[in-house]
């Protein structure tokens, strides 16, 4: 009995270090699961799902042996890759979420999200979010050619990354009051979530009563893993080279 949990691999052509240690996860370690979940940032970038490369395919290949193979696999967009859409899906099995969604965590209602909208103090790039969201923007998005919105994509993330640098580190983190209040919301005492790049199992007290929030770890210099199981979670490490 294990559910599994990734975010922030940011996968790409280039990083083949990170590739090979989640085509690996996805062969062995995923494949006893009851189910994955993906909380959003899985690529590092997604312009459509026209976008058939051989690395788009070999990912994509890895998701349908382990659905084909069993194993449902949930996936919640990130802010990298909020374009993945139906096609993908249908190809690979992998089960599209809402952006806040509660699941039943061996006996725990958890509400499992992305955590982008948790940092509001981060008000460039809510504005940004919002425009890119927007469903109009996106169906005029879509109507240029994949090279145009490769080109698109390179741009932004140019001067993304620039603009990331000049911004304190509390502003790109979550809101406290934020997490309180969407929990609330949903009336929930559990959250994961990731986005942050800052792993870890936070306590705070929700409507009188104490919480938890997991905070996912990426995939920049090794692998991780939350796993979960009827008697407790643990955030693990998975090594880029020789663990498997
Ligand atoms: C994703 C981020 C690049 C952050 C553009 C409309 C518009 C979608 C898009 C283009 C960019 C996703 C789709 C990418 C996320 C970056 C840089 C920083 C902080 C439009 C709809 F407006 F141009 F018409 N995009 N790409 N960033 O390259 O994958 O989240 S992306
Ligand atoms: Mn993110």
């Amino acid at each position: 009995m294990t559910t599994l949990f990734i975010a922030d691999l940011h996968l790409s052509a280039e990083r083949t270090d990170i590739t090979d240690c989640f085509l690996s996860f996805m062969q062995q370690e995923a494949r006893g699961a009851d189910a994955l979940y993906v909380l959003g940032d899985l690529f590092e970038m997604w312009i459509g799902d026209d976008d058939n490369s051989p690395f788009h395919q070999q990912i994509k290949n890895a998701f349908k042996q382990l659905t084909d193979s069993g194993v449902p696999c949930f996936f919640i967009h990130g802010n990298r890759d909020f374009l993945v859409g139906s096609h993908f899906s249908r190809e690979t099995g992998v089960q599209l979420l809402p952006q806040h969604s509660i699941i039943d965590l061996y006996g725990t209602p958890t509400l499992i999200l992305h955590g982008d909208t948790l940092c509001t103090l981060d008000e460039a790039y809510q504005r940004y979010r919002k425009k890119v969201h927007n469903r109009f923007i996106q169906w005029l998005f879509f109507r240029l050619p994949l090279r145009y919105r490769q080109r698109i994509g390179d741009k932004i993330r140019s001067s993304s990354s620039q603009n990331n640098q000049a911004k304190n580190m509390t502003i790109m983190d979550v809101t406290p009051d934020e997490v309180s209040k969407v929990m609330a919301e949903h009336n929930v005492l559990s959250m994961i979530h990731g986005h942050t790049h800052r792993p870890g199992v936070h306590t705070l007290i929700v409507g009188g009563k104490a919480a938890t929030r997991i905070v996912l770890g990426d995939w920049y210099d090794h692998g991780s893993v939350l796993v979960c199981r009827p008697e407790g979670n643990r955030l693990e490490k998975r090594d880029f080279s020789n663990q498997y």
